[in-house]
């Protein structure tokens, strides 16, 4: 990108820019994902770029683009999001123990909190589109040389497919529609920034028809083909989702256990207290199980995927399942129960659909007057949130996009969860579908998108334990503290209560605990 480039992407998105900014951006090693980290980062209500907005003072020139376009812009917000306390050990004190683990850092990668931009304007649909065109796009760019849309309806006439430069041709767009012929074939429409096309994938390619039959609607992806003798359809020869790389390296390294838990449901009838009690023993080292207590010994923190309390106003008729009425009582107990747990272990809370936040997703994290009961152990995300735990990276996300992804893609069940957190590794994305279950709030920023790749991808939501590894990426769904409910008996979902995921934090190695029996 040259300067006029630069200049051209700002003032398309309505900007000007300073001659001092355009300078820096450009004398960087990728001016592309510098413009693209500002435009997504930028308030709406700055007129006139200048450095600093760009934030890339005293960078390194030489430092890898792609980890400049993923920090955080403002350093202030870096460092008012990194936890470092010095604890208190009680009940740790057995003198053959491994060192205590003291020192439990927590750093917040990623989160919508205090960075909503959203108002609800129509425009901001389109941002969010092409926005998410936009990431997810560039990944799958790096792998193949695709051309705009516009360029081949432009092209389209009769006896096409002889000019050389057709018989082969990329496309990467966001999938539209998703049809079948009546021969069987699939058609899907996609659609990128420039025009709408249509490719063909042919029910005889058994390998690619089987990878579209796990397409929903809004995802990206990348086609490779050739066009048909009117150049109105591309036969699909391969198909490239934005996928992990195959590159990525297993972590290993740090110390100490991580503890996953999610779907708590605090003030629910169904609320598995007994359970829920012999595993906070636990976790006090109170147990004369000697494996159980040297495990808690190691346990540094525990990550909380959403539904923390069963909440009021869920879904109809809910007030004869709840054991505790008030929403603010609900969250006043679960505090409770969190400051039984000693205070050098850190937890980690995120919202989920039970929870006292906006629906509408990315949720942010639980307000002032619901954090101030719990002790400063206790550190609040929003919902998707990628934390950094001493070196592991965390993407949290409570899953509510898992019911959208159980009801379109073959093979996903609410028994296999992990199944589901697959499609979102292929996808890079937490929930591609839009306007389905997951009411998705139109930032200008796409946060589902997996930008960076986590060490553990950990949601909840569904109720069912499982662990799984996709291409050196650990996937836990940490199940639930809530016994089967009426409505769930209803619809046949079949929890797995009071069973706990514990990671080893120096292999990513997983222990389930059983607090069921
Ligand atoms: O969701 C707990 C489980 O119940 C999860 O597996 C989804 C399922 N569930 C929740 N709401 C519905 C609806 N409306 N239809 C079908 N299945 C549903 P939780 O978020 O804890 O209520
Ligand atoms: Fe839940
Ligand atoms: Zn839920």
């Amino acid at each position: 990108m040259n300067e006029v480039d630069v200049l051209t992407a700002f003032i398309e998105e309505g900007y000007q820019i300073s001659p001092e900014a355009v300078d820096m951006i450009c004398s960087q090693p990728n001016p592309r994902s510098i413009v693209r980290h500002v435009l997504e980062n930028i308030d709406m209500s700055v007129l006139v770029i200048g450095l600093e907005h760009i934030g890339l003072d005293g960078l390194d020139p030489g430092l890898d683009t792609s980890l400049v376009a993923e920090k955080p812009l403002s350093p202030v917000l870096e460092s008012t999001n990194t936890f470092n306390s010095t604890v208190d050990t009680t009940g740790f004190q057995d003198q053959n123990a491994k060192p205590v683990i003291s020192e439990n850092p927590v750093s917040i990668l990623s989160d919508i909190t205090d960075n909503s931009t959203c108002v609800g304007e129509y425009m901001e649909f389109i941002q969010y589109f092409r926005n998410r065109y936009s990431k997810l796009s560039e990944i799958i760019r790096s792998r193949i040389n695709a051309r705009p849309i516009e360029s081949l309806v432009r092209n389209r006439s009769p006896g096409m497919k002889g000019n050389g430069d057709f018989s082969e041709v990329s496309v990467i767009g966001m999938i539209s529609e998703i049809k079948s012929t009546t021969n069987g074939h699939k058609i899907i429409e996609i659609e990128d920034p420039t025009g709408i096309f249509s490719v063909l994938v042919r029910m005889a390619d058994k390998e690619l028809f089987e990878q579209a039959s796990h397409f929903v609607l809004d995802e990206v992806v990348g086609f490779t083909g050739a066009l048909t003798n009117d150049g109105k359809l591309m036969i699909v020869k391969k198909i490239i989702l934005p996928d992990l790389p195959n590159i990525s390296t297993k972590k290993s390294g740090t110390f100490g256990k991580a503890v996953l838990i999610s779907d708590v449901h605090v003030g629910s009838t169904t609320f598995l207290e007994e359970q829920w009690e012999r595993f906070l023993d636990f976790l006090k080292g109170d147990t004369d199980n000697e494996a159980l207590a040297s495990i808690a010994k190691e346990v540094r923190y525990i990550v909380v995927a959403g539904d923390l309390v069963d909440g009021v106003g869920i879904y109809p008729g809910q007030d004869a399942e709840l054991s505790i009425l008030d929403i603010y009582d609900q969250y006043e107990r679960a505090a409770e129960y969190f400051a039984e747990i000693p205070k050098h272990i850190k937890i980690i809370i995120s919202p989920g659909n039970h929870d006292a936040v906006r629906q509408a997703e990315p949720q942010p994290r639980l307000p002032e007057r619901i954090r101030k009961y719990f002790s400063d152990n206790v550190i609040f995300v929003g919902n998707p949130a990628m934390v950094d735990l001493d070196g592991v990276k965390i993407m949290m996300y409570h899953g509510r996009s898992i019911d959208d992804l159980v009801a379109s893609v073959p093979g996903v069940s609410y028994q296999d969860p992990t199944k589901a957190m697959v499609e979102m590794m292929k996808f890079r994305h937490l929930s591609p579908m839009y306007g389905s279950r997951v009411s998705i709030a139109p930032e200008k920023n796409d946060h589902f998108v997996l930008n960076q790749i986590p060490d553990i991808l950990h949601c909840g939501h569904v109720h069912t334990v499982g662990v799984e590894w996709y291409k050196n990426v650990l996937l836990i769904n940490s199940g639930t503290w809530q016994d089967q409910t009426e409505f769930q008996k209803r619809v046949n979902v079949v929890p797995t209560p009071a069973q706990v995921p514990v990671v080893d934090l120096e292999n990513l190695r997983t222990t389930i605990l059983r607090f069921d029996e």
